[in-house]
């Protein structure tokens, strides 16, 4: 049976299947028109919205809350990544540092799961890494065109493959440790 992922984010749910795929895991998409809360911790938004999505299907599901903490703007967007995506885009954000000399970031995850009856589990992970000077890349989504991880070869995100992601990224690591603590909970109720 599949476990349901409740994202409206399809690049998510393709970076977060083929992870479930090596664990033997399927996922559904599912999109709800659930409103995400507006808070200043990523744990407090995935938490609240496992909850009303768990709530509303009935059945246990997990989200994943995502954002940009640039170090010289003090972790700005961070928790509003999704506004201000929408707004300013890559571009609003270059140009908002292109004074700044210090280009550290990290993208963080929270992924939370729920089960009917239950309190929602959180998870967590995230990926250092810097802001270039201009976008670079196709692939991926958001931020990724400008956001080039440490621990890579000096692509950004968006100039990988997903499966090259998701050997580095903030979501991998955060599924990864969520995957291992499903399996472990399926074995003790089997
Ligand atoms: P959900 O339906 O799952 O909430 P979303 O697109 O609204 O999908 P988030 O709220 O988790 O996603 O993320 C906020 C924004 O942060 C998102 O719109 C992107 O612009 C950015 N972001 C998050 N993860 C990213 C990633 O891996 N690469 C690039 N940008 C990312």
């Amino acid at each position: 049976m599949a476990l349901i992922f409740v994202t409206g984010n399809r690049h998510k749910f393709e970076e977060v299947s083929e992870i479930a795929a090596k664990h033997g895991l399927k996922l559904e998409m599912r999109d709800l028109p659930c409103k995400e809360i507006q808070a200043d911790e990523l744990e407090e938004i995935a938490r609240q919205s496992a909850v009303d999505a768990c709530s509303s299907l009935g059945k246990p599901c997990f989200v994943e809350d995502a954002g940009l903490f640039v170090h010289a703007l003090r972790g700005f967007p961070g928790p509003y990544s999704s506004y201000v995506f929408r707004t300013i885009g890559n571009d609003g954000l270059l140009k908002l540092m292109a004074s700044i000399g210090d280009r550290r970031a990290e993208f963080r995850s929270a992924v939370s799961y729920c089960e009917p009856g239950s309190k929602p589990s959180v998870f967590r992970g995230r990926v250092k890494g810097s802001i270039g000077f201009e976008a670079r890349g196709s692939k991926g989504f958001g931020f990724d065109p400008i956001f080039s991880p440490d621990k890579g070869d000096g692509r950004t995100f968006a100039e990988m493959t997903i499966t090259e992601k998701n050997e580095l990224s903030h979501r991998a690591q955060a599924i990864k440790r969520f995957l291992k603590y499903y399996a472990q909970r399926k074995k003790a109720h089997r």
